[in-house]
C-alpha cells in the first residue's frame, strides 16, 4: 500500500517513487531474461514495436531500445503488467472502478551508448485517448541512478496543460515557453533514482525525460501505462496501438489488447 503522504505527493507533484523495491531479485532476473529473449527474437510472441528510439539500428552508437507491448511477447511480462500488488498501487493513485493496460514500454539504455529520452509529456503523444488521467508504473530492472539515466520530472507540471514545443536543452534541462505556464508555475527538476525492482509512478501530463547512460552498467526499465475504465477513444488521432482498437469513436477503450487488470470489489 502507498501511504496517504505518497498518494498526496502523486497528486501534488505528478509523480512519486516507492522507497522499497516491489520486485525480488529473482523476479527482476526473470524479466531480464525474458527481455533478452524478446530482443533476440526468441520469445513465444512478438511485441507491437521493437526499435531504436534514437533512430538507426540497435547496434548504433546512440541507442534506446524501445519495446511496446512486451506483455504480448512473453508470459513473464504478461504476469508483470497484471500483478495484483502492482495494480493495487496504481488503483490508489488513479480513481476508477476498472484499470486496463493501455500499453507497456521498455526503455533500455545499453552500457556506454544508451542515449537520452527527451523531455516530453505522455498524454499529448496519445491523441487517441481522452481524458488525460492515465498513470504509469515504471519499474527499474537495474539500479537506475543519476549516472546511468534515471527519470527526471518537473513537479507540478501535470497541472499545466499540454505544453506546445516542450523540448530539451543541451544541458538536458527542459526547454519550454514561459508564456504557456500559469503565473504561479515554477520549473524545477527532480531526479528520481530507483533501485533494481523499485518503482515510480507518474501522471500522463507530467513533464519527464531521462539522460544518457555513459556508464558500463545496463539501464533497463519497464513502464506500464494504465488507463482508468472511463478512458474513451478519439478516432481522429493516430498511435502505434491504433490498429488494435476495435471500439468506435467516443466509446470506452476495451478489448483483448487492453486487458482489465483490476476491478473495484464492493
Ligand atoms: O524510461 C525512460 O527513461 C522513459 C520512460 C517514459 O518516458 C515513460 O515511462 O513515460
Amino acid at each position: 500500500m502507498l501511504t496517504p503522504e505518497q498518494v498526496r505527493a502523486y497528486h501534488d507533484q505528478g509523480f512519486v517513487a516507492m522507497t522499497e523495491p516491489l520486485l525480488t531479485g529473482a523476479e527482476v532476473e526473470r524479466l531480464r531474461q525474458a527481455l533478452d529473449e524478446v530482443i533476440r527474437g526468441e520469445s513465444p510472441g512478438r511485441p507491437v514495436l521493437l526499435r531504436n528510439l534514437a533512430g538507426g539500428d540497435l547496434h548504433s552508437d546512440a541507442v534506446v531500445i524501445q519495446i511496446v507491448n512486451i506483455w504480448q511477447a512473453h508470459a513473464a511480462f504478461a504476469e508483470h503488467v497484471s500483478r495484483p500488488d502492482l495494480v493495487e498501487l496504481v488503483a490508489q493513485l488513479c480513481p476508477t472502478d476498472t484499470l486496463r493496460v493501455w500499453h507497456d514500454q521498455i526503455q533500455y539504455k545499453p552500457p556506454t551508448v544508451g542515449t537520452a529520452t527527451r523531455w516530453h509529456q505522455d498524454f499529448p503523444a496519445w491523441p487517441v485517448l481522452t481524458p488525460p488521467d492515465q498513470c504509469t508504473a515504471w519499474v527499474a530492472l537495474d539500479d537506475v541512478t543519476v549516472a546511468n539515466g534515471c527519470l527526471r520530472f518537473v513537479p507540478g507540471s501535470h497541472r499545466w496543460g499540454a505544453h506546445q514545443g516542450l523540448g530539451t536543452n543541451d544541458d538536458f534541462s527542459p526547454r519550454y515557453d514561459p508564456a504557456q505556464l500559469p503565473p504561479d508555475a515554477r520549473v524545477r527538476v527532480s531526479l528520481v533514482e530507483v533501485p533494481r525492482g523499485g518503482i515510480s509512478f507518474h501522471h500522463a501530463m507530467t513533464w519527464h525525460g531521462s539522460a544518457p547512460n555513459p556508464t558500463p552498467a545496463h539501464r533497463r526499465a519497464i513502464a506500464v501505462h494504465y488507463m482508468p475504465g472511463h478512458t474513451r477513444y478519439v478516432a481522429a488521432g493516430r498511435h502505434v496501438m491504433s490498429p488494435y482498437i476495435t471500439v468506435g469513436n467516443g466509446d470506452v477503450i476495451a478489448g483483448d489488447a487492453f486487458p482489465v487488470v483490476w476491478q473495484r470489489t464492493a
